[in-house]
């Protein structure tokens, strides 16, 4: 071998294996916009943790305390912290942010600043700490703690004033060196109506960009946690932004972005900015429950797994993380019914994920930056956020066609952007290839940190990925395909007034089979398909089938009495009372006697009738007008003269708002009326109602 042979081999040796180990011949990508800081970066890939709210409104069924409440209530005698962090780690959570003080001014920490604080309370007599053993127990569970301090404090009288500015700082010091490391720091917004304010009651206004001065406020968090993301809505933009609601879910859209001043409008909070000029993502915050403390009456409001999976979708799946709140029981526990919700659902997410199918499979790409190994195709697979497939520079829409060994089924596709370079796509969609034609499976707009799509099952060989426009050259770190089971919730049946019949389930892709005549449905049942009208007595079966799995939902049974389409509501000018005949128990209408006389509600049958019983709805909102107690039930032929044909109490209807069913000797009649003679605020002239209904003999 002469020496140039030799060094012809040497050199293209040499760059062979500098290919293999990854050598650049091309310049890595440049930044796109802003970017996230390293404490952003690192919130980013908690995605999922906690909140807890508890404090004296925990005692006294409030939403928002005055600040007077009595601090002998607080004696949460089986308070454990240890069961939270337990509940949260097994949930896949990975931090827990705590209510130190809420509006109302109660510190579940002994502040040296004031006397009202668990100090003064008969727990432990007075020794306890909260915040103290709840850091105690993340350590123990590997979980991070995030602080809730409110701005606003009702407690105190020198609120509105430049005093309160110091006490407020006293207690952030307080919380910022006692606890060790705090990941995040929430700064409610929540402002507003009349208060305590140390006994001088009455309101006080702020404005709340200037009042709290942020920007020393916030450099005073800084310098004591360096490593903490703080959220607030005040003037000075923070690490990260509320989503504009509190119903657990942020735009299809997401930018991580906003500009660092100006106003910020609901849009920009829901979308992001795609030409802002800060980083500041999405935090989805929203509660098991209807409300964020404690209420006996929301125990059977639990968000179903599959409430939970929309939050999950809705907020991971959209580029936002997910902080979502326990309210805390008097005795200082995570309720049974939450505890199992959230527990059921990590067990879903843990199913759904964990085969990525992608891994399988060969991947091609349209474009792949200077055809360098550090950014080629298998880079999004490789489970390794911190490399990713790039194309070049001027490449804006790229495809990457993702191929499978053998015919494969899946319902979701996961794909994550190489965020420390900037948020850059801004739509893509994909496609399967079926019966040899590319079919879109689902389109979307942003990326971001992590975008997850649902879509029904489809079998294929190929899947294709295309970016369609995007702000510089994509850089995508992640792809994911997977095959979600069902969760199979029995499926939701409603008729309408006018004897109309709705069935839904909430598994996209599953089969409803129902029956009518009473017996139970089987997959040789009818298949729904459309609403259909049924104005006789009747009972409807139903439930949802997967052909995948081949597995059936439990069975929903609804009973419809008469078709109350010929039915009118006495005495309510306004078309909206016809809300209680419905069908539909999330709408409701709320009677009320001017003359401070007992709410009415005086129905026309619009024929005579066997009666033998009613059913009665409370308002199922948020927050219900008041639900009758106690009640009298009438009946007429002329609506002259009544007879009345019932009465008595709906004795747990406040802490346990469901339908109240009341039988009766069976009477002809065409008119009836349900009058309140209590209600649960105590009077008589209110009463909500959300269906009202009859059975005949
Ligand atoms: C809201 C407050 O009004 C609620 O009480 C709760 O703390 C929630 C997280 O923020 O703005």
């Amino acid at each position: 071998m002469n020496k140039i042979k030799i060094s012809i081999i040497f050199l293209g040796l040499f760059f062979f294996t500098g290919f293999m180990n990854g050598q650049s011949k091309v310049s890595e990508p440049s930044k796109s916009g802003p970017v996230p800081s390293e404490n952003q970066l690192r919130w980013h890939e908690m995605e999922y943790y906690a909140f807890v709210h508890f404090s004296l409104n925990t005692y006294t069924d409030q939403i928002w305390g005055y600040g007077n409440e009595d601090l002998s209530l607080f004696n949460p005698e089986k308070l454990d912290c240890r069961q939270w962090a337990r509940v949260c780690k097994e949930a896949g959570m990975k931090g827990i942010i705590v209510t130190a003080k809420h509006c109302g001014g109660f510190c579940l920490w002994p502040s040296k600043f004031t006397e009202y604080s668990v100090k003064n309370t008969p727990w432990k007599n007075g020794k306890g700490d909260v915040i103290r053993e709840l850091a105690d127990a993340c350590k123990e569970y590997d979980l991070k703690l995030g602080i809730y301090l409110s701005p606003w404090d009702r407690n105190r009288k020198d609120y509105g004033s430049s005093e309160y500015i110091t006490y407020f700082r006293n207690q952030l010091t307080e919380l910022m060196s006692n606890y060790g490391d705090i990941f995040e720091i929430w700064f409610d917004g929540a402002n507003g109506g009349d208060g305590y304010y140390g006994g001088t009651e009455g309101s006080r206004k702020i404005d709340r960009y200037t009042y709290y001065d942020w920007p020393n406020t916030y450099s005073l968090v800084r310098k004591l946690q360096p490593k903490i993301v703080l959220w607030g809505d005040g003037g000075d933009r923070a690490d990260l932004r509320w989503v504009g609601t509190e119903d657990g879910y942020v735009g299809e859209t997401n930018w991580s972005l906003l500009d660092s001043t100006g106003l910020v409008t609901w849009d920009m909070l829901h979308y992001g900015l795609e030409n802002g000029n800060a980083w500041v993502p999405a935090e989805v915050n929203t509660s098991t429950r209807p409300e964020w403390f404690y209420h006996q009456s929301e125990d059977n409001k639990v968000k179903s797994v599959n409430q939970l999976l929309d939050l999950y979708y809705n907020s991971i799946g959209r580029n936002g993380s997910l902080l979502l709140n326990f309210p805390i029981t008097p005795n200082g526990l995570i309720h049974e019914n939450d505890e199992r919700a959230v527990l059921e659902f990590a067990k879903m997410i843990k199913e759904s994920f964990k085969e990525n199918l992608a891994q399988k499979a060969s991947l091609k790409a349209t474009n792949t930056r200077g055809d360098d190994a550090d950014y080629l195709p298998i880079k999004v697979v490789d489970g390794d956020k911190k490399t990713y497939w790039a194309t070049d520079d001027n490449v804006k829409s790229a495809s990457l066609t993702i191929e499978f060994t053998a015919p494969v089924s899946f319902n979701r596709f996961l794909v994550q952007e190489y965020i420390p370079l900037g948020q850059r796509v801004k739509s893509f969609n994909i496609e399967a290839l079926v019966d040899n034609k590319w079919i879109e499976l689902a389109h979307a707009t942003t990326i971001g940190y992590k975008r997850i799509l649902r879509f029904p099952v489809v079998t294929t060989t190929q899947l294709r990925f295309n970016i369609l426009d995007s702000k510089s050259c994509p850089l995508i770190s992640e792809i994911g395909v997977y095959n979600a089971p069902m969760v199979l919730d029995a499926p939701v049946v409603r008729r309408n007034q006018l004897g109309e019949i709705t069935i839904v389930s909430k598994d996209q892709g599953s089969v409803i089979y129902y029956t009518l005549d009473g017996s139970a449905p089987s997959i040789h049942s009818l298949i729904y398909s459309a609403p259909f009208v049924n104005e006789g007595k009747v009972e409807v079966k139903a439930m949802a089938y997967d052909p995948f799995s081949k597995k059936c939902s439990p069975i929903t049974t609804e009973s419809y009495d008469l078709c109350r389409k010929d039915w009118t509501v006495l005495g309510v000018n306004d078309p909206k009372v016809n809300s209680i005949l419905d069908g539909n128990p999330e709408s409701a209408w709320c009677f009320n006697n001017d003359q401070n006389q007992p709410a009415e509600i005086v129905i026309d049958l619009g024929s005579y009738q066997p009666l033998g019983g009613f059913k009665y709805l409370p308002d199922q909102s948020r927050w219900p007008c008041s639900h009758m107690t106690k009640y009298q039930f009438y009946v007429s032929q002329d609506n002259i003269k009544w007879t009345m044909v019932s009465d008595g109490a709906f004795s747990n209807i406040k802490n346990n708002p469901l339908v109240q069913v009341v039988t009766f000797d069976v009477i002809t009649a065409r008119y009836f009326k349900l009058r309140a003679i209590g209600n649960t605020n105590g009077t008589l002239n209110q009463a909500g109602c959300a269906e009202i209904d009859v059975i005949t003999r």
